[in-house]
């Protein structure tokens, strides 16, 4: 059984629901400095029983229409879930109780999916990573009222990568997601098929959503305690899955990781501490694979890394953090669960095994923007009272207008003590430097969300080649979802030389 850690976070003083302003800021900074204990530390190492099969969400069916447009369906609904037998808890999930099931398609494939909301609240899906027309985005403009179908459209027309989808309706993006409103997007590409990665989905090509939550002593599903970061649970579930072990056969394995929890930052290591073999992040593979002490993936960050499994062995997944690996000071991390430690997932190997594919050094092309062809630069600062260049997100306000088809520097200020993040709708970007410096090679990448260290200065190039649309804006914002959904958010619109962006303040954003 999996034992229950005997240390809990005591609640942060802050109410749920209230903004955290600078002063909560100044309370944390102020404990480092007068001998006040900081929070306990979580750690699950060693107390996981790892006695259940890890669940893999199955793949979504689909059909192709006579057009050649490959339909998918989802329906987001209400319903219980038996984290342990017997013990249910109340959940939300896309065609069932708990996640949703893993999309599937091929760059140059037009899809449609047909979202149907059968909650009794409005909510949206967002397609996180994807490349694709403002209207289709799934942001808090494109709300699905309960018993509505939205079917959106577009085109693949971006590299193979692990995206995933989840819902984003304006100041409600955490509970949503909490609740169980998550799934994997998985898009390939010929670049990468021809590369002979695993692909056999969950066997050698294997999803890991991994979640932090708590549970009552008899195996309910609890709330979360509150902390500056959002909430913060004490246990894990990966794909749903309380203290899963996997079985493989086979010498390769490729794990695709998103982090799908609301506030909490992994940094996953083996237990044997073997170097992590980072070979993609948000937005595709890497040039090679990096080998790491730690990959850190903050919330909604992917991940793609490979494991080498040996005849007969077990070996845990684990995430270890410390305020150093993380940027932060100790009573920072602490507050923030960035010195929080877990046992994973336990990895077993047959004691036979299909030998390992020899894989090509290089495995994608990835030549850097040239800051030549900057058109544009911004500068974005977040800031102690959840705000982005002094305001609150308003869903009636284009904050930015970016010309189609150039090249923008965004320079992202965070200009705390804690930690943010920064997640760019419609575009995969480059980080060009960090505090003035190259970026290692783990984030020289492509990447949609990228964690900020407190106090910390990234400079982001992005090309906005097409979908100019004055009328939908897209968004960007802080991914730990309770910050977002205080309003840590902005909105940009894409627009033909020239043009304005159309929608005005006052707007109405249900668009139906
Ligand atoms: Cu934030």
């Amino acid at each position: 059984m999996l034992r229950t850690p005997t240390l809990r976070r005591p609640r942060a003083a802050v109410a749920a629901g209230t903004l955290l302003t600078a002063t909560a800021t100044a309370v944390a900074v102020g404990l480092s400095g007068c001998g006040l204990a900081v929070p306990a530390q979580i750690s699950t190492i060693g107390d996981v029983a790892f006695d259940r099969p890890l669940a893999i969400p199955p793949i979504a069916e689909s059909h192709v229409d006579a057009d050649g447009t490959r339909v998918f369906s989802l329906d987001a609904q209400a319903g219980t879930t038996e984290f342990e037998p017997g013990v249910p808890s109340e959940t939300w999930g896309f065609d069932g109780s708990y996640l949703g099931p893993t999309l599937v398609a091929e760059r140059g494939e037009h899809v449609r999916v047909d979202v149907t909301n059968s909650l009794d609240e409005p909510t949206t899906v967002h397609w996180h990573g994807m490349h694709l027309p403002a209207a289709m985005d799934g942001g808090p403009h494109q709300m699905v009222d309960p018993g509505a179908t939205w079917s959106p459209e577009w085109t693949i027309d971006q590299r193979a990568a692990t995206l995933w989808y989840h819902p984003h309706p304006h100041g409600a993006t955490e509970s949503h997601v909490r609740r169980g409103l998550a799934g994997l997007f998985l898009l390939h590409d010929a670049d990468e098929r021809a590369l002979g990665l695993p692909s056999e989905y969950g066997v050698d090509d294997v999803p890991l959503i991994v979640q932090d939550t708590g549970f009552s002593a008899d195996g309910r599903r609890e709330g979360p305690q509150r902390g500056y970061a959002g909430g913060l649970g004490d246990e894990l579930l990966v794909n749903g899955t309380r203290g899963p072990y996997l079985e493989v056969s086979d010498g390769l394995v490729r794990l695709r990781l998103l982090n799908a929890s609301t506030a909490r930052t992994y940094g996953f290591t083996w237990s044997d501490g073997r170097p992590v073999e980072l070979i993609a992040t948000d937005g595709g593979l890497l040039e090679a694979s990096v080998a790491l002490d730690r990959v850190v993936l903050s919330p909604g960050e992917r991940a793609e890394v490979l494991l080498r499994p040996t005849p007969g062995e077990r070996v845990v997944l684990r995430s270890e953090l410390t305020a150093e690996a993380v940027g932060s000071n100790r009573v920072i991390a602490a507050t923030n669960g960035d010195a929080d430690s877990f046992d994973v997932l336990e990895v077993r190997a047959a004691d036979v095994l299909d030998p390992a594919p020899s894989l090509p050094a290089q495995l994608a092309s990835n030549p850097p923007f040239d800051p030549a062809e900057v058109a544009t630069t911004r500068r974005f600062v977040l800031d102690d009272s959840f705000e982005i260049n002094g305001h609150a997100m308003d869903l009636g306000r284009v904050d930015e207008t970016v010309t189609v088809d150039t090249l923008e520097r965004w320079v992202v200020e965070n200009d705390t003590d804690l930690p943010h993040s920064f997640h760019v709708h419609d575009v995969q970007f480059r980080i060009a430097t960090i505090d003035g410096a190259a970026p290692p090679p783990e984030l020289a990448g492509w990447k949609d969300t990228v964690r900020l260290r407190p106090h910390a200065e990234y400079e982001l190039l992005l090309r906005f080649e097409d979908y100019a649309d004055p009328a939908h804006p897209y968004m960007y914002h802080c991914h730990l979802l309770w910050h977002e959904d205080q309003g840590m958010m902005g909105q940009f619109a894409v627009v033909e030389p020239g043009q304005r962006a159309t929608m005005t303040e006052g707007t109405p954003h249900h668009g139906h």
